[in-house]
Order: structure tokens, then sequence, then C-alpha cells
């Protein structure tokens, strides 16, 4: 990790700079893919799977029979972990429902927001070097809570045209309507357009690589609705004299080990803290199975000596981490300065691996400086507001004159209209 000294506050921003790698001809490769499965719907969801994940498939939906046995190869204690968990993020996720208020803005004008289902989602659970069924309990929980209709899960086949047993036994215990071997862009198309086996949704959710995440800004452009622009995984830990640097350093890897483009940021106001925790870095990250991906991810990771912990949170609020860790005993004191994060970690005890898992909180997080801007998935995500108002003639008579001046104001003579011709009537 790059060691960075007390830098001026006019180099903050750059620091927080993420590193791009976005690939040439990355919007006209999956431009193209978007198209073509448009076009020819299931016969090119069957060629790019051939062509991407090598393996020919004779039909893209996951039967009955692989879910079942899915559920055999799934240890108890597994089930169990998965159960403790899916009860963790329904409690949480179930406390967000929002009471429907209804309020008299004025004597005879009642209005009220009411919170209703989107009626068609897609979740989409990469493949690769890491199968994460957890996702699915992130997605697949707040949707049913919500009350989605169908709930329709992509994810991509290996060469044998199989699912990872785990995903397709998370997918079905928390409710998903179906299920297809489909991957990348082409499954966000599919999901997008629908095709002759894949229903269309109206709103995509979900992580992927870069493929993936293209397609979603593309096909968001077409009307479809997605949960957020993602970016390579983040978490930014503050340090002080009194966090555990074997749990710093255990953190930081944590997040580490996910790709070779993660990346970590240590901030502390104590130098002697930053060296125990390089040392316990080294000698836990030479145990770990995924060694050489969390080494690649530590190149592009930083550490920052800064004068205090405000300060830290400062420079934390420009970077806006998808995770904040305050891995200090006295972490509760900083909550209200705490502006920019995607979630965040209290105290020596409050892991990352904790929310990733098993909680209650959603790991589905705004990256890449987001958190400004965005929150991470929620019950939010699965429901849109809908506005209701009744005006009573008495409202009309209360609040007719204002409409009827502003309208006259903006030069919208049919809309004053609609006030007057009820005024006048309630006059006669
Ligand atoms: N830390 C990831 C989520 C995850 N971790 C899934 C383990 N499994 C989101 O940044
Ligand atoms: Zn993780």
């Amino acid at each position: 990790m790059k060691v960075i000294k007390n830098p001026p506050v006019s180099e903050w921003n750059s620091i927080c700079k993420r590193a791009t790698f976005d690939k040439n001809n990355l919007t006209e490769t999956v431009a193209t893919i978007l198209e073509e499965v448009k076009l020819n719907k299931d016969k090119a969801l069957i060629q790019y799977t051939a062509l991407f994940d090598k393996v020919k498939l004779s039909s893209l939906e996951v039967t009955k029979e692989e879910i079942s046995e899915a559920k055999n190869l799934i240890s108890k204690e597994l089930k169990e972990a998965i159960q403790l968990a899916k009860s963790n993020i329904e409690i949480f996720h179930n406390s967000q429902k929002e009471q429907e208020v209804k309020v008299e803005t004025t004597a005879g004008v009642t209005c009220w927001r009411k919170s209703v289902a989107i009626e068609k989602v897609g979740l989409y659970i990469p493949g690769g070097t890491a199968p994460l069924f957890s996702t699915i309990l992130m997605l697949g929980i707040p949707a049913k809570i919500a009350g989605c209709k169908e709930i329709v899960l992509c994810t991509p086949p290996n060469k044998k045209g199989a699912i990872n047993p785990a995903i397709l036994y998370t997918a079905s215990l928390v409710g998903v309507t179906k299920i297809f071997k489909v991957g990348g862009a082409q499954a966000i198309a599919a999901m997008g357009y629908g095709t002759e086996t894949i229903p269309n949704v109206y709103k995509i959710l979900g992580p992927g690589n870069q493929y993936v995440t293209k397609a979603k800004e593309l096909i968001q452009q077409e009307g479809i609705a997605i949960d957020m622009p993602a970016g390579p995984s983040e978490v930014l830990v503050i340090a002080d004299e009194t966090s555990n640097p074997k749990f710093v350093a255990a953190d930081l890897l944590s997040q580490a080990e996910h790709g070779v483009d993660s990346q970590v940021v240590l901030l502390t106001t104590n130098e002697e803290v930053v060296a125990s925790i390089n040392v316990e870095l080294e000698s836990q990250l030479n145990l770990l199975a995924r060694k050489e991906i969390a080494l690649k991810a530590l190149e592009n990771s930083f550490s920052v000596s800064l004068n205090s912990i405000e300060e830290c949170i400062q420079f934390s609020n420009k970077y806006a981490p998808e995770h904040l860790i305050i891995a200090s005993e006295k972490a509760s004191i900083y909550i209200d300065k705490i502006t920019n994060a995607g979630s965040v970690f209290l105290g020596n005890y409050s892991c990352e691996s904790a929310g990733d898992y098993a909680s209650g909180t959603n790991h589905t997080l705004p990256t890449n400086g987001y958190a400004k801007n965005y929150s991470g998935v929620s019950l939010d995500s699965f429901i849109k507001k809908i506005t209701f108002q009744e005006v009573t003639k008495q409202g009309i008579q209360n609040i007719g004159n204002a409409i009827e001046l502003m309208a006259e104001a903006e030069g919208l003579q049919a809309h004053k209209n609609a006030v007057t011709v009820r005024l006048n009537e309630i006059n006669n």
C-alpha cells in the first residue's frame, strides 16, 4: 500500500479519484450485444452463452429438479447459517416499511403517499471466481417484502451448464420466481427487453463486471430502472490508537480479496498503528487462498496519515467509501460528522463481513464515490411511491383562487379554467 503523509487539503480530491479500467470499445461491444438480444432473443442468448461461457445450452431456465438437487448438496450447517442471515436481513428490511400518513394541508385538501411494489424485477448474480449467493439474500429478501410479483434471476452457467448449488438453494429459499442460466451483458438485455423464455422486467439490480455495468447503463436509457451505477468494491478504515491492528488488517484484506481492482484505504492519526497493521497485513495475506488477488488490490490501495480523527472523517467524506469502518473505541462520537458513505461499521467488533452476510444491513452499496448521491439497496429500491389527493368542495374554495392566479401568471388558461368551472358551479 502506498503511504501518503499529511497531504494538504488541496490534494485530497486527486488522492480520492478511483482508477479507471475502462476497456476500449466497451460501449460499442455492449451495444451490439443488446441489439442482438433485442432482435434474436433466446437464439442470441444461446449463442452468446456458447461464446462467452463455453457451453451449448438446450434450455435457459433452471428446472425444479435442478433446484431440488441443489438443496441436497448444501450442508445442514450452511443452510442454518443462511437461515440466520435471512432472518436478520428480513428483520432489518421489514423495519423499513413506512407508515402511510394522510395530511390535510388546507381544510378540505387531503394528501398522502402510498408505497407500491415494482411489479417485475430482475436480479443479476455474477459468476466469476466467487459464487456470491449472499447477494441473492440482499436483493431477493427486500423484493419479496416489498411485494414484487415477478422476481427473475439471471446468472451465468459454468462450462457444464450448471449453476452453483448455493445460488440455486438461496434463490429458491427467498422466493425468486424464475432462474435463468444467462450471464453478462446479454442477461441484462434479456431482462430489459424480454425474450421468448425470459420475461422483461421494470428494474434490474445487482453487481457485475464492466460489461454488465455498461449494459445496465445503456438499458437505463431505454426506460428500465437500475439500482445504481457500480464500480469495484472498496473499504475505508479509520484507525487510531484504540484499534486492533490484527482486526484492521483482516478487514482490509476481506475487501481486497474481492477482486484485483478492489480498493482499500487506511486513514490514521498514529504512525505506530500503521506499522503494526502492515506487519499483520503481511502475515495474514500469506495465508489467504486468494492471496494473488488481494495482493494486486493492495497495489491499488493506499494509507494516509492525518492529524486527527475529525480530519480522517473529512477525508472519508470526500472519498465517499462504499464501506466505512471506524475502528476505534470512540467510534460512536463521530456518527454525526459522517456525510458520505454507503454503510458504516462502528467500533472494533463491527467487521465489514458482518454487513456482507448476516447482520441485517444490505451489502449492495454505492461505490466509486456515488455514496455522495446514492443510497445502497433497501426496501425502497423495490417500491415506488404514488401520491394521492382528495380535494373537497371546501378544499377547492380554499385553494382555488391561488391556483387561478398562478395558472394565469404562467399563461396557462386551461389550467385556470379547471378551477374556475368548479368554483362557478359551487357559487351558483
Ligand atoms: N463486500 C461485497 C459484498 C460481498 N462480500 C458478498 C462477500 N460476499 C460488496 O462490496
Ligand atoms: Zn465482501
